[in-house]
C-alpha cells in the first residue's frame, strides 16, 4: 500500500516526509520535484515569509541512481526562516530560553489556535500553529511530485487552473491543452485559463490588500488519460470519490469540495445532468456524451478525466484583525497578526493537484500491484487489453 506521512513545524528546523510503497525502477528526477515546489510557492497575493523561503527538495532515501529502489523515501525540506526561531522554538530547553518564546495568546478565528490550545491544554497556541500552517502542504507537494512521476509512466498526468478568487468567476470550461500551458509559465499570476478574468481576480485581491482583508477562491484540479477502474463501488471506503474529497479537504483552509458539476447538478434535472452513454464502432470503443460526472461514477474512474475542486476560505490571519478573546486576562482583545498571505488559490490548487496525484497513484497501485515498475506495467497492460477486448 502506498502511504506518506510529514512531520516539521512551519518554523521549525525542516519539514520532512517519507512516502512509502511506490514500486523499484521508477525514475525520480529532483529538478521535476523542486519545480512543483516552485509552483506552490508562486501567485499573486502571497506574503512576506514566501521572500524568505526557496523551496528545494532534499532526498536521503529510497531513490538512488535516480530511480526508486522499492524502500521508503525520506524526504527533507528545509526551512530558511528556522535562523530566526532557534531561540523561539528550541528541542531542548536552555537557561533562559522560557523569555525567548513568541507566544501567542489571541486565537485568530478561523484558526486551529482556540480549538487547539484547548485539545491539547497549552496556555499559548504556538505549537498549534506551528503544525496547523500551510507550510506542511511543502512536504505534501514533494510527496505529489513523486507520484506525479510514478503516474507519468503510464500516460496520466494531474494538473489544476483557478477558476474562482472571491467573486470573480471563470465562467467557462477550460481545455486541458490550457492547462499543460499554465503548468509550463515561469511567471504566476492568478493562473487562471482567461487573461480577462485572471485580470478581475487581480482586482479582488488589490481590494484584499489595500482593505487588510484576505481572499479565497476555487481551484479544479484535473486528472488526464485515467483509465476506467480505479477505485470501487462495493464499499463505502473503497468509492475513489470519497478517498479524493477527504484528500482535497485536508488541505489547509478548504472548507468544500466538489467532484464533478456536482453544484449546478443539484440545481438541475436528471435528463441534465447525466453524462449519456455512446458506442464509435469504429474505434471499437464507449464514449461519453459529456463529463459531468467529474469522471466517476459509483466511485470508480470511468475513463473520462477526474476533475475534483477545492473551495478555499479566506486565510484567517488578516492585517486588520477580527475580535478574540486573550487567553490570559480573558478580555477582549484583536486575534493576532505577523504578517500573511492574502490570496493563496493558485498555491492551494498546486497542492490539490499533489493530492490527488497521491491518491490516484494509491488507487492505481491497489489494482496493478508489483514491486517493480515493470511488474506494474505488465499488471497494467494486461488490464487495457482486457478493456480493449471487451
Ligand atoms: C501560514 C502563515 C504564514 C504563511 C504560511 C502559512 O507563515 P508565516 O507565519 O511564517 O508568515 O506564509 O505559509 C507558508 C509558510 C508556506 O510555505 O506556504 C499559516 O499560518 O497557515
Amino acid at each position: 500500500m502506498l502511504r506518506f506521512e510529514t512531520a516539521g513545524e512551519s518554523h521549525g528546523e525542516c519539514l520532512v516526509a517519507t512516502l512509502t510503497g511506490l514500486p523499484a525502477g521508477v525514475p525520480v528526477s529532483v529538478e521535476k520535484i523542486d519545480r512543483e515546489l516552485w509552483r506552490r510557492q508562486q501567485g499573486y497575493g502571497r506574503g512576506g515569509r514566501m521572500k524568505i523561503e526557496t523551496d528545494r527538495v532534499r532526498i536521503v532515501a529510497g531513490v538512488r541512481h535516480s530511480h526508486t529502489i522499492g524502500s521508503p523515501i525520506a524526504l527533507i525540506l528545509e526551512n530558511k526562516d528556522w535562523k530566526n526561531w532557534t531561540e523561539a522554538l528550541p528541542v531542548e530547553s536552555q537557561p533562559g530560553s522560557e523569555d525567548k518564546k513568541r507566544p501567542v495568546t489571541r486565537p485568530r478565528p478561523g484558526h486551529a489556535d482556540l480549538a487547539g490550545v484547548l485539545k491539547y491544554d497549552f496556555r499559548d497556541a504556538r505549537y498549534v500553529l506551528e503544525r496547523a500552517s500551510a507550510r506542511e502542504t511543502t512536504a505534501r507537494v514533494a510527496v505529489g511530485a513523486l507520484a506525479k512521476q510514478f503516474l507519468e509512466q503510464f500516460g496520466i498526468s494531474v494538473l489544476s487552473h483557478v477558476v474562482a478568487v472571491g467573486p470573480a468567476r471563470l465562467e467557462r470550461p477550460a481545455a486541458w491543452e490550457e492547462l499543460v500551458a499554465l503548468s509550463r509559465k515561469d511567471e504566476v499570476l492568478l493562473n487562471c485559463v482567461d487573461p480577462e478574468t485572471e485580470a478581475r481576480m487581480k482586482e479582488v485581491v488589490d481590494r484584499a490588500l489595500r482593505t487588510g482583508d484576505t481572499v479565497g477562491g476555487i481551484f479544479e484540479v484535473v486528472a488526464h488519460n485515467v483509465p476506467p477502474g480505479l477505485g470501487s463501488h462495493i464499499a463505502w471506503d473503497t468509492r475513489l470519490d470519497g478517498r479524493l474529497a477527504q484528500a482535497v479537504v485536508s488541505i489547509q483552509a478548504v472548507k468544500g469540495v466538489e467532484i464533478g458539476e456536482a453544484a449546478a447538478g443539484a440545481a438541475s434535472f436528471g435528463s441534465k445532468v447525466q453524462d449519456t452513454i455512446h458506442y464509435d464502432k469504429k474505434e471499437r470503443r464507449f464514449t461519453r456524451g459529456a463529463n459531468r460526472a467529474g469522471g466517476l461514477e459509483g466511485g470508480i474512474t470511468n475513463g473520462q478525466d477526474v476533475v475534483v475542486r477545492g473551495m478555499l476560505k479566506p486565510i484567517s490571519t488578516l492585517r486588520r484583525p477580527l475580535e478574540s478573546v486573550d487567553l490570559v486576562t480573558r478580555e477582549p482583545s484583536e486575534a493576532a497578526y505577523e504578517r500573511s498571505d492574502v490570496c493563496v488559490v493558485p498555491a492551494a490548487g498546486v497542492i490539490g493537484e499533489a493530492m490527488v496525484a497521491i491518491v490516484l497513484a494509491q488507487a492505481f497501485l491497489e489494482k496493478f500491484g508489483g514491486d517493480s515498475l515493470g511488474e506494474t506495467k505488465r499488471n497494467f497492460e494486461g488490464y487495457l487489453e482486457q478493456v480493449r477486448r471487451y
